[in-house]
């Protein structure tokens, strides 16, 4: 299909999109904000809150003895909206201030109303492995028969892997505006992936039947799943303020605030033992991950899930063991972030196969070719999914010819033994990434189709737009269903009154699973008008008195609509689709439907660790090539190469800003994005002056994204593949690419994620 423009391309780039905060504010709205724990771990001694009521402008502050609930997390209902007798991370919420100014706010919140004993906490990984304080059981997938190959193995390696954590970094902080409806409801507009999960909890927290509640979410400012979960707590103090007051309630976080408070991508450690042969075969894996899930499960253990789902990349290992587990410690939950555990997963696999090829000093790519899962052998992955339609292969092949892959390694090489004051290196990726949540009662959607009779069309999902393009696409998706042109199609504010017990839009699945449900709603209304539109053209005319219905079987596949003009193959009979909708209301024809889709044919056993968890591979690879300045240790990227598999794109303009978004999005977490926290954790780099996210020049100067074109029928929605998180994983590419620069000088050994100027610095100095 075509690349039609985001439907809000303009209003973002001339800043007329409205987002929660440019909401206008309403007579009587509030402000809402909290009181955060200073503490990483502390008790709370004395709450005494008599200094802030006194302050001109404060409505009130209350704290969890006012909420109805105050436990939430839809693994684990561990944590507190607002802290009870124990705060857990800096910067957890305990109570809820409302106030007439952001002034009067800002006042309370330079008060000491709390006293704290601090208490010992656990700020490191290391740890928090060593007390084996986990969220949940350790997680394990295993094949074959690990220990004997290893030991029988003619060549053996071990070791260990690190990757912190990174901020998602969206524009809009998180934030939330209530409103008080007849005295028994609320209305609440949240930035939220999950207005579903508002609902639940806001009506769990307050009391109230979730009819009471209606969560709405007309789009975000980038979410990157820092939105899956943790937007929940703020919707709900936002709209306990509203229903005590009887007053709309907005809350809109500070960018510091926000980093503070919300959790990130989880830092890994991982943990290798790997047995392989001369040709770098690898006969037996076996790895070991450990997560940094913060101070409360939120989705950790699905995070880990993910990532030792995700352990084998896009290899065969025959004899493979793989574990992973979240550990508690005192740091903000860490939480959902584009990948999900997956990046983390492959960085690992990533660099046994680097420290393989530098083992037996061959390239890298090399080691990955030979061990690449097959076409028509060796093509299950460990927990038992076979891996149909195999385009890896292909991809490899044809990237490592159309980048000159071998001939620019040679080159770099030499020029490496010669510059004295920059070194290159290249490295090559390719990804294999599993599409559907991994919680299988995730994986469903409903829809609410209405078409009118300018046969314009409203369409109502669970999907949330973040700037991710859903909504373009599920327009397409039905205007090309209903033969109308896209712009004739609107996808409606995302509502809990529309669309009931949705999924959050996340795992990369909003458009598979939504556009879906759409085209089956669209379809319902198709076959009803085809099948009107037969009628009429058997009877030449139009008898508006004639009671026509569509229940009777009747032939429709000569009649077709397109651009609004329905037309009978057969005999070249046309009307327009206006004046059809019109006889179709007239006919007491319904012109509105719902469907609902669930992803067939999936089954996934945790507890053995096998089963059909994904519906389907997205596949891609990429060649990064970067340069490093030997005086500051800082790495530029120069050129970069990519070739996705992308099926049948539904929006290749969509597609290609999601892909360039998302590799250098992984760009920014494998150099430069730096979180440092203090001995007691507090967040140091809590705002863009002291963490950096790539920027307009960090940006390859030479970057091509490709599209394969798929010899095979995508069993998904018009034939396409998702996007959204698999081409983060790209940005490993980069990371090999150091290690290729680092290792021609000799450094041997590993780096760990994020590879700062400083870190590689040290690594160079340290081989003088
Ligand atoms: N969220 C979730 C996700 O709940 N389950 C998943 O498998 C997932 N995968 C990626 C991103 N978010
Ligand atoms: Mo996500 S990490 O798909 O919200």
């Amino acid at each position: 299909m075509s690349s039609v423009n985001h439907d809000n391309a303009k209003g973002h780039l001339d800043g007329t999109t409205e987002f929660i905060e440019d909401r206008v504010m309403m007579k009587n709205e509030v402000y809402v904000s909290y009181i955060a724990s200073p503490y990483a771990k502390a008790k709370i001694l004395e709450r005494d809150y008599r200094d802030a009521k006194e302050i001109e402008g404060v409505l009130g502050i209350w704290d969890y003895r006012d909420l109805s609930g105050n436990l939430w997390g839809n693994i684990d209902a561990d944590q507190p909206i607002l802290a009870e007798a124990i705060t857990h991370y800096v910067g957890e919420p305990i109570a809820i201030i409302a106030a007439t100014t952001v002034e009067a706010l800002e006042s309370v919140r330079k008060l000491t109303l709390i006293t704290f004993e601090e208490l010992p906490s656990v700020l490191n990984l290391d740890e928090a492995i060593e007390e084996k304080d986990y969220f949940g059981d350790v997680q394990v997938i295993k094949r074959g028969d690990f220990e004997s190959a290893y030991k029988s193995a003619p060549l053996r390696l071990s070791g260990e892997y690190e990757n912190k954590a990174q901020e998602h970094f969206y524009l809009e902080s998180q934030a939330a505006i209530a409103y008080p409806v007849d005295n028994d409801e609320i209305d609440i507009l949240s930035s939220s992936q999950n207005p579903t999960e508002v609902q639940y909890i806001v009506a769990k927290c307050l009391g109230l039947k979730l009819r009471q509640v209606t969560s709405k979410v007309k789009r975000m400012g980038g979410a990157f799943g820092g939105k899956e979960t943790q937007s929940v707590p703020f919707a709900v103090m936002a709209a306990f303020v509203a229903f005590k007051l009887k007053r709309p309630a907005r809350i809109i976080l500070s960018k510091v605030d926000d980093m503070i408070v919300t959790g990130k991508r989880h830092p890994f450690k991982g943990f290798y033992r790997v047995g392989f042969n001369a040709e770098g075969i690898v006969l037996g894996l076996e790895t070991k991950l450990f997560a940094d899930g913060g101070a409360y499960t939120d989705i950790s253990p699905s995070v880990v899930q993910r990532a030792i789902l995700h352990s084998d990349n896009a290899y065969y290992v025959k004899n493979w063991s793989i574990s992973g587990v979240a550990c508690r410690t005192n740091h903000h939950p860490h939480t959902a972030f584009r990948g999900f555990g997956a990046p983390q997963g492959i960085a690992l696999v990533e660099q046994v196969f680097d420290d393989i090829a530098y083992h037996l000093k061959m390239d890298p790519l090399s080691v990955r070719e030979r061990n690449l899962y097959a076409i028509d052998r060796n093509n299950t992955a460990p927990y038992g999914q076979k891996i149909t339609q195999n385009t890896l292969p292909q991809i490899v092949e044809k990237l490592v010819n159309s980048s000159n892959y071998k001939q620019r390694r040679e080159a770099i090489e030499a020029f490496n033994r010669e510059s004295k004051t920059t070194i290159k290196g290249i490295g090559l990726t390719p990804v294999k990434f599993g599409i559907s949540f991994t919680s299988r009662f995730l994986n469903q959607a409903n829809a609410l189709v209405n078409i009118f009779p300018d046969a314009s069309v409203q369409i109502s999902t669970g999907a949330t737009e973040m700037g991710q393009g859903v909504n373009t696409k599920i327009a397409q998706v039905v205007a090309q269903t209903l033969g109308v042109d896209v712009s004739m199609c609107k996808v409606m504010i995302t509502s809990t009154e529309k669309n009931h017990n949705t999924s959050p839009t996340a795992a990369s699945s909003g458009t598979d699973l939504n556009a879906m449900a759409a085209n089956l709603a669209a379809m319902k209304i198709k076959n009803r008008l085809l099948n009107l539109a037969a009628q009429l053209f058997l009877n030449e005319g139009h008898d508006a008195h004639f009671e026509y219905s569509v229940s009777e079987a009747i032939e429709t596949s000569h009649i077709y609509i397109e651009n609004g003009v329905v037309i009978n193959r057969e005999t070249n009979q046309k009307m327009a689709l206006r004046e059809l909708l019109d006889i179709a209301y007239k006919n007491r024809i319904s012109m509105g439907d719902y469907a609902f889709y669930k992803t067939p044919n999936l089954s996934f056993d945790v507890k053995k660790g096998e089963g059909k968890p994904f519906a389907y591979y997205t596949n891609c690879a990429a060649v990064s090539e970067v340069t490093i300045d030997r005086f500051s240790g800082k790495t530029s990227v120069d050129r970069v190469e990519i070739l996705m598999d992308l099926g049948r794109s539904i929006n290749e303009g969509i597609d290609r800003g999601q892909i360039a978004g998302a590799f250098v999005q992984c760009m920014g977490w494998v150099t430069n994005e730096n979180l440092v926290y203090s001995d007691k954790g507090a967040l140091l780099s809590h705002s863009p002056t002291t963490y950096k996210i790539p920027n307009i020049q960090d940006i390859p100067s030479d970057f091509i994204i490709n599209f394969l074109d798929n010899p095979y029928e995508v069993d998904n929605i018009r034939g396409s593949k998702t996007v959204a998180e698999p081409p983060f994983i790209l940005g490993l590419s980069i990371f090999s690419a150091i290690r290729h620069a680092l290792s021609s000088k000799g450094f041997k050994g590993n780096i760990k994620i994020p590879a700062t100027a400083e870190n590689i610095l040290m690594k160079l100095e340290s081989l003088r």
